[in-house]
């Protein structure tokens, strides 16, 4: 589960806090120019309609006795920094994104702290005691309905959202509430009658990307549950890849059909060693002349399987005009991403099942690679099945 937390009306919290006389009062943080807008309102302020980026005059015009007070960037920075600090204490996977907003990512930490709602509730607790500050949680089993659920119930909330429940508050949620949906995009969903996420899976794949561009696939992919986003932390493991320089240049296409389906093994052992599926797969080669080229592909389902991986990794390799020799060649994986979390919800169809199928026979290879080390197997089955009678060099026009 993810854990998404917002602090409450963040930059007036804190200036009410400091200062008694502001407390159960109007207040906003902005600036004292004439062209200064909100920065943010209390709840108090809210009441009148006054909302963040609002002109100063206007907030004004709606409520006669509202308190205006200056900001305090370094203030706020240093409690923003205090919450993340109590944060990281819960989990070592925080997503800072935003001075006062984060995602915690709650895999693993049951254990210690209960269920993810015991972890909610602890969280504010702690934030509360140290910093007298209220704050809105929402737990969901992807990041976009977790920040989805930290403003259902806001000021001071604690929202949970099961899996179980999920698919229902996918389908209801009104689409304006969906991030990067902007006016312009409204104007498209009102025509093409769509209210809520759901309405989404009543129209193609290409038709959405016709209509809303880049987020036409985003969209498509949020009504049907799929999230393929994590909790990012910088320190997050960013790819995994494997290379090998020849003991002398080659050219010709068994031998580095071989070497490809070696460095596939090796990303594929250690993806799986890790619990990690990945959505990409790239290959390297560097020419005799140490001229080189990448080329990667992005997949329609998460794999680990080394057989997926080496199939890619040749579909990708044959598509690369070979006129120079070779002195390296090395396959890698990216858009990595834990292997039980479930990113992909409702993920059904043929790429699973061939993937299921691979697990047992990656699972046997693994072991006995633990256990005798080195390249006890290889080769072997892979290398034929995607045999294809040797690379001419051409286009593969089946990628599958
Ligand atoms: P938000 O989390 O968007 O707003 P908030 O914390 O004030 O209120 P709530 O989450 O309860 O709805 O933003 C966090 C802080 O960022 C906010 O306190 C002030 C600052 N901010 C701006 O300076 N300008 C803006 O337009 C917005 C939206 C926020
Ligand atoms: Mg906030």
């Amino acid at each position: 589960m993810i854990l998404h937390i917002d602090m409450d009306a963040f930059f007036a919290a804190v200036e009410q806090r400091d200062n008694p006389a502001l407390r159960h009062r109007p207040v906003i943080v902005a600036g004292n120019s004439k062209r200064s807008v909100v920065s943010t309102a209390s709840y108090e302020a809210r009441k009148f309609g006054i909302r963040s980026a609002m002109p100063v005059y206007a907030a004004k015009q709606r409520c006669a006795d509202l308190i205006v007070v200056p900001g305090n960037m370094k203030k706020y920075r240093s409690d923003s920094k205090k919450i993340m600090a109590i944060l990281s204490g819960f989990s070592p996977l925080v997503e800072q994104v935003s001075i006062d907003e984060a995602f915690v990512d709650l895999a693993g930490c049951e254990r210690l702290f209960g269920s993810p709602e015991d972890m909610g509730r602890a969280i504010k607790k702690k934030i509360e005691a140290g910093l007298s500050l209220t704050s809105s949680i929402g737990i969901a089993p992807i990041k976009f309905l977790a920040k989805i659920a930290s403003d259902m119930n806001k000021p001071d909330g604690l929202t949970l959202i099961t899996p179980a429940e999920a698919p229902r508050v996918l389908a209801e949620l009104p689409i304006q509430k969906v991030p990067g949906v902007g006016q312009a995009a409204m104007k498209q969903m009102n025509i093409l009658k769509i209210r809520s996420l759901g309405d989404i899976k009543k129209f193609s794949l290409p038709l959405l990307t016709q209509k809303f561009g880049k987020m036409g696939p985003h969209l498509f992919e949020l009504s049907n549950g799929i999230d393929a986003s994590m909790v990012e932390t910088g320190h997050t493991r960013k790819s995994i890849s494997s290379e090998t320089t020849l003991s002398k240049d080659v050219s010709d296409f068994e031998t580095l059909k071989g070497i490809l389906l070696d460095r596939a093994q090796t990303v594929g052992r250690d993806l799986r060693a890790k619990h990690l599926v990945c959505e990409t797969v790239f290959i390297k080669l560097k020419f005799s002349d140490f001229t080189q080229v990448t080329r990667s592909r992005t997949l329609d389902t998460a794999v680990s399987s080394s057989a997926a991986i080496f199939k890619e990794a040749l579909a990708l390799y044959r598509k690369i005009e070979l006129k120079k020799k070779i002195r390296l060649a090395g396959v890698g994986v990216t858009s990595l991403k834990d292997k039980d979390r479930p990113i992909q919800m409702f993920l059904l169809g043929e790429e699973k099942k061939t993937e299921t199928q691979w697990a047992s026979v990656d699972k046997a290879v693994d072991s006995i690679m633990e256990k005798f080390g080195g390249n006890i197997i290889q080769k072997a089955s892979l290398k034929e099945l995607f045999d294809e009678g040797g690379c001419d060099g051409k286009e593969d026009s089946d990628q599958g």
